[in-house]
């Protein structure tokens, strides 16, 4: 990529403006000026894509493919132009032309086509795989509608449309030549053929087209271009049938739309599983076009039997989702390809590995077998070999495991099992830190663990160090960079060497002003959203991420709700003023999740306006939570809030970039937390509460009463019955439902049990907050640990350890 300097883009933009659209500097609005800009960088990343493709292919290099229902890379303007190391003279340029730069690069709406974690952690393996060089690509769906945008409307969530694609999307290259055909419904008919095996042919079939969008992924200044595969649903018109149909032109039209709708939206459920065929429809049209394609490509450029195609490709599945692509890869190779069962199998199992994200029971995956069936006949077909086979080998093979059968059948109860399907068709299952793949091992999966214990594997995330420090926090990243060299930037776990300055009391001055730069930055946004003014000066706490009952806002807004009692009953009371910083999603249709939300907002609203309090305490809920917003919010945050009930929490990942940040983090002994302790310990963060093991007990044997901590605690007691009477806000406003959830229903996420030891860990807090300077020392040890967090890491172990994937370097 040519070096650009900020005149010659200068130059450039205003030449584009000319050219494209026929104006001068002057009359350009900012979307002018982003969309002129985007295309020089798409121009810029254009040959170096084709070169890192044609070197894959000319070097017959082993490839992963990433397939994801999710990927949820947010916005790529600012990503693409430091990656191709423009971004310096960008800014300078769009001063230089009387542009605000972040007015320019905010014209990119984010491309949110993922719900939480899951998504954006496939965003971040992609950005980690071309930064080092790794050939690897992601497969997804090109959802019209990305996840909704939340509006707070009287306290309450309301969800928007997210209609992304709007304005063009600059980022993208359509391929219709590339197109596959995906078939759903219809009869699998059953042939003899000559030599005595069984041909089976699908006929009737609804046909769809999938179309391919590719978005590049451009590596740190390394000039490889991966790619990010989306595939779009669209009406087949077979060529035969061009002519004389007007008669059925509303019905076609309808047709259409039907078929359209499979890439129509995201489902905006987290970590809970929406049974909906159209869900099912999408899960199969995702991995029907990325196994024809993946299989496509490696007959074209391999030359090699497809019984070797394990030796050049490898699948790692996101969750269970594109778990279907098991059995597809089963049909293309024996329908298509002529493979026998077993030969079909071996290259199956050689190439699938499947990441596990959850234990939560209502994220399990489970298809009705009728639905299944009716929809996707002949995969419904070798779903059910595949069980038979698994079962009969169980029943024979081993035999201990006879009374197991029914726990771990891939087909059971009328239903098709996906994770057991995953398992059983992948040769790696790994969970997503140490805690929750012990977990997967000794308890959801033991059965499978001690008949496979090879395949299971851990695997931390991690988070770009690019994106989430470097790219959102040029003050620390720059101020790093002074003091330990650049070197950090491809290497970060050298950000280790931080730690020989903890004691260095002006440079941690120095960090602190750029906390404090970040922090004004946020405030003057809150104000501009909100219309109320924080104090840059209080401690920002933290908690972004989706809503969820296991993630336990509700915990944090009974600690603000405490703290508002204390100082309505003692106005004077000497406090470290706080910010309390929310940011959530609630899946549409989840009730309480939605009443929490509610609750947060009209705390908000009490609070934020009572002179009782003023300067001392303020919450606010930022509306529309999203990768841009927690962009903005993440490198001012003093304390990180990571308070999920011990075990529900698989890794968490925003618990890493405020981490990076120099964020302390308050949180349980759950997922990635315990591995953030192992290295920064005790000193360096705040823990607290149940660990996984007494929760898991006391879910086994009881031993809990919500209600006797309701009656002996007064802090508690008073906030619920709050609540309950509806002290908060009108009569109209009460939060009954959420009283009721806890006491009824003996507070199934231990928001009670935990309290008492929160607000400990919370004065602990403060206290240590008083002392600027070891605070300070506490922040940059976190800074200085969290290289270990980097997404590079994680896939480096990915590459190794699953993979058996190199680097590709350039002069093999
Ligand atoms: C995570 C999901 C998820 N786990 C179902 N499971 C979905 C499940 O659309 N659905 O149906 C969508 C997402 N997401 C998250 O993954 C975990 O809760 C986090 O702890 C983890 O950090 C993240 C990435 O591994």
């Amino acid at each position: 990529m040519q070096p650009y300097t900020a005149d010659g883009l200068k130059d450039e933009i205003a030449r584009r403006l000319q050219v494209d659209k026929g104006q001068k500097l002057e009359e350009a609005s900012p979307k002018d000026v982003y969309y002129a800009l985007a295309s020089i960088v798409h121009g810029e990343i254009m040959p170096s894509w084709n070169k890192t493709q044609q070197k894959y292919k000319d070097k017959k290099a082993k490839q992963v493919y990433y397939l994801s229902m999710e990927f949820l890379i947010g916005s790529l303007i600012k990503s693409n132009l430091l990656n191709c190391g423009m971004l310096n003279q960008t800014i300078e340029a769009l001063r230089k032309m009387g542009f605000h730069p972040e007015e320019i690069f905010a014209q990119e709406q984010d491309a949110a086509l993922g719900n939480g974690g899951l998504g954006r952690l496939a965003a971040c393996f992609l950005d980690s795989l071309s930064s080092l060089d790794y050939p690897g690509h992601g497969h997804g769906i090109r959802y019209r509608y990305g996840l909704f945008e939340q509006r707070i409307i009287h306290g309450n969530q309301v969800e928007l449309p997210d209609y992304w694609l709007k304005d063009a999307y600059p980022w993208e290259n359509r391929k219709e030549e590339e197109a596959i055909l995906i078939h759903f419904r219809g009869e699998v008919h059953m042939f003899k053929k000559n030599d005595g095996s069984l041909e089976f042919k699908h006929e009737n079939t609804d046909k769809v087209m999938a179309v391919p969008y590719d978005i590049p992924v451009v590596g740190y200044q390394n000039s490889t271009v991966n790619t990010l595969r989306l595939w779009s649903a669209e009406p087949y018109f077979p060529p035969e049938e061009n002519e004389g149909q007007e008669d059925d032109f509303y019905h076609d039209l309808e047709h259409q739309h039907s078929i359209e709708q499979i890439t129509g939206f995201l489902y905006p459920d987290d970590s809970n599983i929406e049974g909906k065929e159209l869900r099912l429809k999408q899960q199969y049209f995702l991995v029907s076009s990325s196994i024809q394609n993946i299989i496509r490509q490696f007959k074209e450029n391999y030359q090699l039997p497809l019984s070797r195609l394990p030796e050049k490709v490898v699948i790692q599945i996101n969750d269970t989702h594109p778990s279907l692509g098991i059995p597809e890869m089963m049909r293309v190779l024996m329908d298509e390809e002529n493979l026998s069962w077993d030969a079909a199998w071996k290259v199956t199992t050689g190439a699938f590995a499947y990441t596990n994200h959850t234990t939560l029971s209502e994220a399990l995956e489970t298809w009705p077998v009728e639905m299944t069936e009716g929809l996707l006949p002949r995969i419904y077909m070798i779903i059910h070999e595949i069980n038979e086979r698994f079962c009969r080998d169980l029943w024979f093979n081993h035999k201990e495991k006879r009374e197991e059968i029914p726990q771990l059948a891939v087909i059971a109860d009328g239903r098709v099992h996906m994770a057991r399907l995953a398992i059983v068709g992948s040769f790696s299952v790994n969970g997503v830190a140490r805690i929750h793949t012990e977990i997967l091992k000794n308890q959801e999966m033991s059965g499978f663990y001690s008949l496979y214990p090879k395949k299971f594997n851990n695997k931390t995330n991690g988070i770009t160090h690019r994106r989430w420090l470097l790219q959102a926090n040029p003050g620390l990243a720059g101020l790093i960079t002074d003091v330990i060299g650049p070197n950090w930037i491809r290497r970060p776990k050298q950000l280790i060497s931080l730690m020989k300055y903890t004691k260095d009391r002006p440079l941690l001055e120095k960090f602190a002003s750029a906390k404090q730069q970040n922090k004004q930055a946020l405030a003057n946004f809150i104000h501009q959203r909100t219309g109320i003014a924080v104090d840059p000066h209080s401690i920002f706490d933290v908690q972004i991420k989706r809503l969820h009952e296991y993630k336990r806002q509700l915990l944090n807004i009974f600690h603000v709700i405490y703290l508002y009692n204390e100082l309505k009953d003692n106005p004077q009371l000497d406090v470290v003023p706080r910010t309390f910083i929310f940011g959530a999603k609630a899946a549409p249709s989840y009730y309480l999740a939605k009443e929490i939300i509610k609750l947060i907002n009209t705390v908000a609203s009490i609070v934020n306006y009572d002179k009782d309090v003023k300067d001392k305490l303020k919450v606010i809920f930022l509306e529309n939570y999203n990768v841009s917003l927690a962009e903005k919010i993440i490198p001012a945050a003093d304390i990180s809030e990571q308070i999920s009930t011990a075990s529900k929490e698989a890794s968490g990942t925003g618990n890493m970039k405020m981490m990076m940040n120099g964020a302390l983090t308050i949180g349980t002994m759950d997922g990635a937390n315990i591995e953030i302790h192992d290295l920064v310990g005790d000193d360096n963060m705040f823990i607290f509460g149940l660990s996984a093991e007494q929760v898991m007990d006391y879910y086994r044997h009881g031993g809990y009463s919500a209600t006797d901590i309701y009656n002996t605690d007064d802090r508690v007691k008073r906030i619920l019955d709050q609540l309950k009477l509806g002290e908060f806000g009108s009569q109209e406003i009460e939060f009954k439902d959420i009283y009721y959830n806890i006491l009824s229903h003996n507070d199934p996420y231990f928001v009670l049990k935990d309290f008492e030891p929160y607000m400990e860990a919370h004065e602990i807090v403060e206290r240590t907050y008083r002392d600027t300077y070891s605070w300070l020392q506490k922040s940059v040890t976190n800074i200085a640990y969290s290289g270990k967090f980097s997404s590079d890491h994680t896939i480096q172990q990915y590459a190794t350890g699953i993979w058996n994937l190199k680097q590709f370097k350039e002069k093999e």
